[in-house]
């Protein structure tokens, strides 16, 4: 069975996200800049994290923090320069309490056969959305805030958002699934948005 989530989806979240970023307690978190596409830094393989210790924690609270106010759902460390297993992700909704969710060292274990379709977007390919196949459920293995292994079973966009988190710990961003010839469209229309920003 294949699923497909259309642009209203992705609306009702922006809306939610510029909302919950107002509502996060800034004392302490830093904003980090965020590296956008074709930069060599995004096609690096992140490297396992040796310790859960304060200074991760902290730098994992200034990554959430960025992704709040990008907005974001999702966010991987090496898209704001440090290329470590980490990623961080908060999918919940405006009439929820804020739900962050850390991930240190995330291994996928299982997807599914079945896929959906999402149209997905990535801060470090800033306004450029396009749709992408992957295995609508998957389960995964990773350390939490205080270092403690977790195993996971997502589906919907938690499947899909993990996925795609997952692709930047390994060198992949979304438009990598795509055509050349629509990359490297993508690619000059991001060019343009940063060089204008
Ligand atoms: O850059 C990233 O990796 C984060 C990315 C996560 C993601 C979004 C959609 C499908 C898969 C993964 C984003 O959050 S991009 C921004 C975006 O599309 C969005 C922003 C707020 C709410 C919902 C989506
Ligand atoms: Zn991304």
């Amino acid at each position: 069975m294949n699923i497909t989530v259309n642009h209203l989806t992705i609306a009702a979240y922006h809306i939610t996200y510029k909302l919950k970023a107002q509502r996060i307690d800034q004392e302490n978190m830093a904003i980090l800049p965020i590296v956008t596409v074709p930069d060599p830094l995004l096609k690096t393989i992140s490297t396992p994290v040796a310790q859960v210790d304060d200074e991760l924690r902290a730098f994992m609270d200034d990554m959430l923090e960025t992704m709040y106010d990008a907005p974001g759902i999702g966010l991987a460390a090496v898209q704001v320069g440090r290329p470590i297993r980490v990623l961080v992700m908060d999918l919940s909704l405006e009439d929820e309490d804020p739900a962050p969710r850390y991930f240190i060292n995330p291994e996928i274990t299982w997807t599914s056969e079945d896929t959906a379709v999402y149209n997905e977007g990535c801060l470090s390919v800033p306004e450029q959305y396009a749709d992408i196949e992957r295995p609508a459920e998957c389960k995964v293995r990773f350390l939490d805030y205080d270092g403690e292994e977790q195993h996971i079973h997502a589906d919907g966009l938690f499947a899909t958002c993990i996925q795609h988190e997952m692709d930047h710990l390994n060198g992949i961003v979304f438009i990598d699934y795509l055509s050349s010839l629509k990359r490297n469209m993508v690619v000059r229309k991001v060019k343009k948005l940063v060089k204008e920003a």
